[in-house]
């Protein structure tokens, strides 16, 4: 028999190559020692954090799956994941900073854009000297983004841009915007455009005041009649199903990195239970408070897994979005579910800052929105298993 560790229930960490194991154990040291000692201030302050892009650049942490001659790491999706998990560990605002700019912005550029395009943009978004954000979401477009309004009319050989896009991360202080719109030229299809900072015509205000994911800096993108060269389409890819197979990406990233979170707060509840007594005992000696542990524990142990085998079937080209949609819907589900309980384990001492817990639950509200709400993963889901499209 082998002995039994609650912090790796299944022995992850065995199922993981050599490679895969050092990548993960380089970026839990970075997020360690350079994001945890900054979160604190950053959430309470709504702090934006240019800084960290050539910072997290370094450290290797950005485009990890795009090939190295384009300044990516040529990891693999399980790596990716695990980059997710660790900076997520710290503060979802984090790892949505750079997923956003590995999945949502180099993914695009490499898979859908010319190969000046991969030349000119891709190296400086892997260092991290450029930013990227990813423009889909529009105000009377969420979760259904084919109703956009964006659109881009033919103007000479390129085209000129108009509309707005909202809740965009990263925005205000993006350098590269990959912007999805309907354009003219191709009978009202929806294609990609990278635009660039300092165009005219174009701005990207910051939204202040959210509640949740304070770390990372959102905003919105408005375009009026913003004009770009030929040379800004995304030639590759036409319709839906380029922002989505950007989405795919993320969204199995967001799987794991929820399971950081998560397991931050079992770790801080399990800890926090052993400390505290009362009634003469510490709490994890309650047989409620062990339940609450046992069951944050499954859960997490049961969404790595999953997240594991859809990133081996994404490695070896076998996925199908809806593998993504049960992993993101269900681990994100999960992890919320953990984070609440955490803060309720902690008592008064659950609501301070210190104690970190109310801060992953709050991020985890945007989480589950985000990248698809948790019930359009479910009508995804419904699709698939009954025929039936209920959108
Ligand atoms: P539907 O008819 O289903 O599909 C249209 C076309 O797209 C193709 N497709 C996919 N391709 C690749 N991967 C996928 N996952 C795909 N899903 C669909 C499909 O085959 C079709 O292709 P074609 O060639 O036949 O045209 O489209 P629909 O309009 O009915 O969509 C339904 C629905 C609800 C599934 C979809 O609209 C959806 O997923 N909505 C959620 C929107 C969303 O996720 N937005 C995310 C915005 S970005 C973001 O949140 C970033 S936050 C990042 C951070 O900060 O970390
Ligand atoms: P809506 O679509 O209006 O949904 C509202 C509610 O209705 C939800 O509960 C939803 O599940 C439900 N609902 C919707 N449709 C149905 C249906 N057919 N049947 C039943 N229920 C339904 N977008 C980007 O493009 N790029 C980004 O970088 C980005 N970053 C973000 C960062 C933050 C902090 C946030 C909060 C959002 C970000 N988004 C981004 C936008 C995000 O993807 C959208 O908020 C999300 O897709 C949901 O869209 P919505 O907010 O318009 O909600």
């Amino acid at each position: 028999m082998a002995p039994f560790a609650w912090d790796d229930p299944f022995n992850l960490d065995d199922q993981l190559s050599e490679e895969e194991r050092m990548i993960r154990d380089a970026a839990h040291g970075f997020a360690q020692d350079e994001l945890q000692p900054r979160v604190i201030e950053a959430f309470a302050n709504e702090t934006d954090a240019p800084e960290l892009f050539p910072m997290m650049g370094r450290a290797g942490l950005l485009g990890a799956t795009i090939p190295e001659e384009y300044g990516g790491a040529g990891a693999n999706y399980v790596a990716y994941g695990l980059i997710a998990r660790e900076i997520e560990r710290v503060d979802s605002g984090y790892r949505s900073m750079a997923s956003v700019q590995s999945s949502l912005v180099m993914f695009p550029i490499y898979e859908y854009g010319s190969e000046e395009q991969r030349r000119k943009y891709l190296p400086g978004l892997a260092s991290g000297e450029l930013i990227g954000c990813f423009g889909l979401t529009e105000p009377d477009a969420g979760s259904d983004p084919g109703g956009m309004k964006t659109w881009a009319k033919q103007d000479g050989d390129g085209y000129k841009l108009s509309g707005s896009k909202t809740w965009i991360s990263n925005a205000p202080f993006a350098d590269v915007f990959v912007v999805w719109a309907k354009s003219e030229a191709h009978g009202g299809a929806i294609r990609g455009f990278v635009l660039e900072k300092g165009m005219e015509g174009l701005s990207a205000p910051k939204i202040e005041g959210k509640i949740s994911l304070r770390a990372s800096t959102t905003g919105m993108i408005v375009m009026d009649e913003v004009k770009v060269g030929a040379d800004a389409l995304l030639p590759e890819v036409q319709g839906l199903k380029g922002p989505f197979g950007c989405l795919n990406r993320a969204r199995y990233g967001i799987s794991w990195g929820a399971l950081g979170a998560a397991e931050f707060c079992m770790h801080a509840a399990r800890q926090y239970g052993l400390d505290r007594e009362q009634f003469g005992v510490p709490l994890a000696s309650k047989q409620i408070y062990q339940l609450k542990l046992a069951d944050m524990m499954t859960d997490i142990a049961m969404g790595l897994q999953s997240s594991l085998r859809v990133g081996r079937l994404m490695d070896e080209g076998k996925f199908a979005p809806e593998m993504i949609s049960i992993v993101k819907r269900n681990n994100v589900g999960k992890a919320l579910d953990v984070a609440r309980k955490a803060r309720d384990m902690h008592g008064g001492n659950g609501i301070s800052e210190e104690y970190q817990v109310i801060r992953h639950m709050v991020n985890l509200e945007t989480v589950n929105t985000y990248e698809g709400t948790h019930d359009v993963h479910a009508l995804i889901l419904g699709r698939a298993i009954t025929g039936i499209p209920a959108f």
